[in-house]
């Protein structure tokens, strides 16, 4: 049984309202239970009302969730061999979290508010964000050769930072203290930048274009765009470009409808996006695919007053150049229902856009097929064109409604 599932085990064993400590060790699990045993698989601690101590320890489970324990204060996970990711929430009063020297290979979703210390070093992590961690004095994340991505844009406390031994390239420290203490490789470059830049949020369902999108905007391939309508974003990323003269930022955000993550997660990924731009945000683009009223819902995670800084951007729309069509198209939206009707009147417009894919494979059948290597070319010299028509329409229109920003709650 504690093969495959160890919460059921887990949940006959512990009790919500009594458990004080729970303290689960390889060796007290074999003591119960004999024989080679140990707990694989996911484990979820919930909802322990006087919890205040857990302590696990050369266990093998793949992934940890421990939520809503308000008494929780102390948080000890040594020697896992296995834990692929870890999700800690609504402990108000954990302020220290140790999981060095395991092998973590993803740190997700850390939503802890009063963390003050977090030791992960030594570990697998490879992208680390601790936007929604804003008290963070201390972080230490030294030796770990996979982390090519840190995120400490809302850690305006930050004291101490070790981030030694990385893949780290560049870390943006533009909010945290002038006199934090900084350990770090040579060649890791700190900016600090307190430029005027336009910041871009994008959100939609799963396979609505967003992360196409943001391809587009910036004019790179930097955003991984999903084939087979399976979505890559498991987190956000972002990236600053220039047109025109103004600076932009594009944060692109996991989408909603993700049929592997529960909504709570979701969500939670979207606000360590929101959260990595404290300076507020110029626009939201909410990208519709196809289903105008379950993609325009994905704005009720965020206040009312989000419509006014919106727009609405039709992605797939391969007669976006025609005046008549999108015209006709929003007619018919409006028509759909009361509601939506409502809401495009509240936004700053809809945008129609195409923006086909440049990322198109070769033939890979056998014989040499030379007319199928030059219709690829053509049909990728066709669709990239298709997209700058997309980026100039988008910039253009962004450049009319950038003009405030608003700081998105969530
Ligand atoms: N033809 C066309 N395909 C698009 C467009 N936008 C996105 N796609 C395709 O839709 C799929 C999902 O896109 P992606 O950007 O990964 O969606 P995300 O999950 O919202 O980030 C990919 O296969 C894209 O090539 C568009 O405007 N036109
Ligand atoms: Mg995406």
């Amino acid at each position: 049984m504690l093969k495959k599932n160890p919460q059921r085990w887990f949940d006959k064993t512990y009790f919500k309202e009594k458990e004080e400590i729970i303290d689960i060790k390889k060796e007290n699990i074999r003591n119960i239970l004999g024989g080679r045993s140990n707990l694989h698989g996911s484990l979820k601690i919930e909802g322990f009302t006087n919890l205040k101590s857990v302590i696990l320890k050369k266990l093998k489970l793949t992934s940890l969730e421990i939520i809503n324990c308000p008494q929780l204060t102390r948080v000890d996970l040594s020697e896992f061999i296995k834990l692929e990711s870890l999700f800690v929430s609504k402990c108000p009063r954990l302020t220290k979290l140790d999981f060095s020297h395991s092998q973590l290979y993803e740190l997700t979703d850390l939503d802890v508010s009063n963390l003050i210390e977090l030791d992960c070093s030594n570990t697998s992590i490879e992208e680390l964000s601790l936007n929604l961690c804003p008290n963070i004095k201390k972080l230490i994340c030294s030796n770990n050769s996979k982390l090519f991505s840190l995120d400490v844009s809302n850690c305006f406390k930050l004291e101490f930072l070790d981030c030694s031994l990385s893949k780290l390239t560049s870390l943006d420290l533009r909010n945290c203290p002038e006199s934090i203490k900084i350990i770090k490789s040579p060649d890791l470059i700190i900016t600090r930048t307190k430029d005027k830049i336009k910041n871009i949020l994008i959100i939609g369902c799963t396979g609505s274009g967003k992360s196409t999108l943001a391809n587009v905007l910036t004019g790179t391939e930097d955003f991984k765009e999903s084939e087979y309508g399976v979505s890559k974003t498991e987190r956000f990323h972002k990236k600053v470009f220039e047109w025109e003269g103004t600076k932009y930022c594009v944060i692109d955000t996991i989408g909603v409808g993700n049929t592997k993550l529960p909504i709570k997660k979701v969500t939670n990924r979207i606000a360590e996006g929101v959260y990595s731009i404290p300076e507020g945000i110029c626009q939201v683009l909410l990208v519709i695919g196809k289903n105008f009223t379950d993609e325009v819902n994905t704005l009720g995670l965020f206040g009312s007053d989000i419509f006014e800084y919106t727009t609405i951007v039709r992605t797939k729309f391969s007669n976006f150049k025609s005046r008549k069509s999108c015209e006709k198209d929003k007619e018919m939206l409006r028509e759909e229902s009361v509601t939506n009707a409502k809401i495009i009147e509240s936004c700053k417009g809809i945008i129609y856009v195409d923006n086909p894919p440049i990322n198109i494979l070769s033939y890979d059948g056998d014989d040499d097929d030379d007319d199928d290597d030059d219709d690829k070319e053509a049909n990728i010299r066709i669709n990239k064109k298709t997209r700058e028509k997309s980026r100039s329409i988008l910039l253009d229109h962004l450049e009319k409604v950038c003009q405030n920003e608003i700081l998105l709650q969530m």
